[in-house]
């Protein structure tokens, strides 16, 4: 059996808890806090340290799911959870103004994780405003990083069955980048 550790990031109110506990097989663990910040996300709570949950797909790949709080006053978390972790899930909300640019930004801040593993990367609340278009997250991608493979999807994070899509994509991506790589590089103890 394999195991993978996979976070998820992006902007404060993006879903990431929300997605977590729609994969979640097991009771998740939540820090959740009063928000104090409803300029930025609506919500009566934020997460101030992290999400955690797991599931098992296909009976072999047991998957630990981190869920890191969106709020850079809590990014001492980051530092912490991206040690751990061999993927990311990375959501940005289409009804922020600056959403493409917070794409940009997060990516950035958590590059290693394409470097190690694989990132996909959703676009979420596409059905509560119109934001923009799948096509110029694409395009801000390449631009930005144009040696970089990302799936970009629309999901919404309250379903199961889009989220275990995109779960199911990154790991594929990231087992057949292990299997592809020099043996001298791959991590111990499986393809995570
Ligand atoms: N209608 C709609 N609601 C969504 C969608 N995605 C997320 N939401 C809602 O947006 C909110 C997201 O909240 P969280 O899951 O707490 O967001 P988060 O990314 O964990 O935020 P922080 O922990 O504060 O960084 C929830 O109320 C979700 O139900 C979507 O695609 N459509
Ligand atoms: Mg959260």
């Amino acid at each position: 059996m394999a195991e993978h550790v996979i976070l998820f990031a992006g902007p404060m109110g993006a879903g990431k808890t929300t997605a977590v506990e729609a994969l979640s097989e097991i009771e998740m663990v939540r820090t959740e806090a009063g928000n104090t910040d409803r300029e930025t996300a609506d919500k009566a709570t934020t997460t101030v340290a992290l999400d955690y949950g797991e599931i098992t797909l296909d009976e072999e790949d047991k998957v630990r799911l981190y869920g890191v709080p969106g709020q850079k006053r809590f990014d001492f978390m980051w530092s912490i959870l991206k040690e751990r972790a061999r993927g990311l899930i990375l959501l940005v909300h289409n009804d922020a103004p600056d959403s493409i640019d917070q794409m940009i930004e997060y990516l950035d801040e958590f590059a290693e994780l394409d470097a190690r593993g694989g990132v996909v990367i959703g676009v979420t609340r596409s059905d509560l405003e119109l934001g923009p278009p799948l096509d110029d997250y694409s395009a801000a991608l390449r631009l930005r990083r144009p040696e970089l493979v990302v799936p970009v999807y629309t999901v919404d994070p309250r379903d199961q069955d889009q989220m275990r899509t995109m779960l199911m994509t990154l790991i594929a991506n990231i087992e057949i980048r292990a299997m592809l790589a020099p043996r001298s590089t791959r991590p111990a103890g499986g393809a995570a």
